[in-house]
């Protein structure tokens, strides 16, 4: 694999509405980004993605964009970014923007003058399509947030436009290629400004299977997932190579995509030599507790089950591309409150998880919070859903209450399943609103932050903040770090319930050992341990033949 600049990187994740608050009006903003770069210099960040900053009237918290060239004033202004990239380059921090064009927003020139003429030039920036009332809609794709993915174009009662996500988000039409043009212009005006390089959002529903159909209905709303769609469309692979040869490959430019429903067949053209894309997430894990949507009872993921969802998707990449590695990220509940069993969750099992996903074959992503264990919502915390915010909640929340789950079981289940919790403000400090504002923040602070805040684990040695700082130190040591980055990945002890175990061989060869369970455990060396280069437990103990586990004990040794 030709060695790219980005391979032995570390990225994090910034939601810039939960951040930090630099004006007192309890919303994150960019000042608030540049007045913590030092403490990502301090962390050993990289790589800084912004979800999107761009002006928008925020109905999906920004990934509606009204003008792709300009800063949303809650945010700040393009003088802000224009110093946090400047700042950031001072420091060896690179600035990734969200790039959001398989939609825009309806605020946005584009649609407003498609609105005004529908048959012109902008209107053929969308899928615009003739319907009368009572004639069946061009088909029955349910949008993302639930309902249909048709609205009615304002101001046209014999007009609809296709959103298959929220309404003030509709598509825009990518056979277009006059849409294409515009939208290499601007992503290339970004990478004039020095940016590092783009996460590439929703990026699989660009291409759609026309004409447009219907797919069989999977719920008793009549409408069809997206996922069957996706699986039948082709040809995604022609607008995804001119982009990148319109515009990243140009720039060096790192670009990682957010990519569900990719065919196996696409992935060396999506992520191998020369791929559309510098990376792709690793979401192998995202859907292992879909079911729980409808249910009343709790499905915990097993250890074994979080273990082959990620050991499988990395031997499917193995040798094609390189993945960026995730636990969470703003659409996903915390990772400690999803992948730990409840009775289970302590600071050594939150070390464990840290350990497992940060020394995998790829590109680890740390979203914002993770790096101290912010934890999901508690039922406790929310007595109704006005309480929360995100676009995506109702859709949750009426699936519970249409499978028949009674409105304090539906609430409950939305607290668990809503991206809400990922974009609770960042606990600073045991202050008011967790040091994120001295305001009151737009959304709730998790109440726990007393108990979980960055304040007290900088002060505190065996706290999660300090264990991932030895991770980052240690993927980044000259004497290992080829083997993070390069080394081979090999699955161990996996025929062993509750083990969580892999090899990584190039010039060292380096075994992470992780008991997953609270039951203390003796495994078999397949080779003598020489070196403990890191654990979350204070005494490893080992013989020649033997290496002791309490629960959820993670160890990595050079072998
Ligand atoms: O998400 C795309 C996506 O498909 C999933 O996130 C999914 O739709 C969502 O989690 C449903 O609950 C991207 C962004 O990450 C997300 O924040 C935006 O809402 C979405 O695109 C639309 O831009
Ligand atoms: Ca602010």
């Amino acid at each position: 694999m030709e060695r790219k600049w980005w391979h032995n990187k570390i990225a994090y994740q910034i939601y810039p509405k939960s951040f930090m608050d630099s004006n007192g009006d309890g919303i994150g903003d960019i000042k608030g980004i540049i007045s913590k770069l030092d403490y990502f210099k301090e962390l050993g960040i990289d790589i800084l993605w912004l979800s999107p900053i761009y002006k928008s009237p925020l109905a999906d918290q920004g990934y509606d964009i009204s003008d792709y060239y300009d800063i949303d004033p809650r945010f700040g202004t393009m003088e802000d970014l224009d110093e946090l990239i400047a700042k950031g380059k001072e420091l060896g921090i690179g600035i990734v923007m969200d790039l959001v064009v398989n939609h825009c927003s309806d605020e946005h020139e584009w649609f407003k003058k498609a609105c005004e003429d529908p048959d012109g030039p902008y209107g053929k920036f969308f899928y615009i399509e003739d319907h009368k009332e009572g004639q069946p809609l061009p088909c029955n794709w349910r949008s993302y947030f639930g309902g249909s993915c048709w609205e009615k174009l304002p101001g046209h009662d014999d007009k609809i436009y296709l959103h298959v996500f929220h309404k003030k988000q509709p598509d825009l039409n990518w056979e277009n290629p006059l849409l294409r043009r515009e939208i290499y212009k601007m992503i290339n005006w970004w990478l004039d400004k020095g940016i590092a390089g783009f996460r590439i959002d929703a990026i699989i529903n660009i291409k759609k299977k026309l004409p447009f159909s219907d797919y069989p209905a999977d719920r008793d709303d009549g409408l069809s997932s997206m996922d069957n769609m996706l699986k039948e469309a082709v040809g995604i692979g022609e607008f995804l190579g001119e982009m990148a040869r319109e515009t990243f490959r140009k720039y060096d430019a790192f670009s990682v995509g957010e990519v569900f429903n990719e065919k196996d067949s696409e992935l060396p053209l999506f992520i191998g030599e020369n791929g559309y894309f510098s990376s792709m997430f690793d979401f192998s894990t995202t859907h292992l507790d879909e079911e729980s949507k409808t249910r009343y009872e709790e499905k915990e993921i097993t250890a074994s089950e979080y273990r082959d969802a990620i050991f499988a998707n990395h031997k499917r990449i193995e040798g094609i591309g390189y993945l960026s590695n995730i636990i969470e990220n703003h659409d996903e509940p915390r990772g400690v409150s999803r992948y730990i069993k409840t009775s289970d969750l302590s600071e050594h099992s939150k070390k464990a998880l840290a350990g497992i996903y940060f020394l995998l074959p790829g590109i680890p992503f740390i979203y914002q919070g993770q790096e101290i264990g912010m934890e999901n919502l508690k039922s406790s915390d929310i007595d109704s859903t006005d309480k929360l915010d995100d676009c995506a909640n109702a859709d949750i929340y009426n699936t519970a209450i249409n499978a028949g789950l009674p409105e304090k079981d539906a609430l409950n289940v939305l607290i668990k399943h809503s991206r809400d919790n990922a974009r609770t403000p960042f606990q600073w400090s045991s202050e008011a609103h967790a040091g994120f504002s001295t305001a009151n923040p737009w959304l709730l602070v998790n109440p726990n932050y007393k108990k979980i805040n960055l304040e007290a684990q900088k002060k505190d040695d065996d706290s999660v903040f300090n264990f991932y700082k030895e991770l980052i130190a240690l993927r980044k040591d000259p004497e290992y770090t080829d083997t993070f980055v390069y080394g081979k990945f090999t699955p161990m002890y996996t025929d062993m319930d509750n083990l969580i175990c892999y090899k990584r061989t190039g010039d060292k060869t380096i075994i992470i050992y992780t008991n997953y369970q609270a039951k203390e455990i003796d495994i078999k060396l397949e080779s003598p341990i020489k070196t403990i280069l890191l654990s979350n437990s204070k005494e490893v103990r080992f013989n020649e033949k033997e290496l002791h586990l309490n629960g959820y004990d993670l160890v990595v040794a050079e072998v």
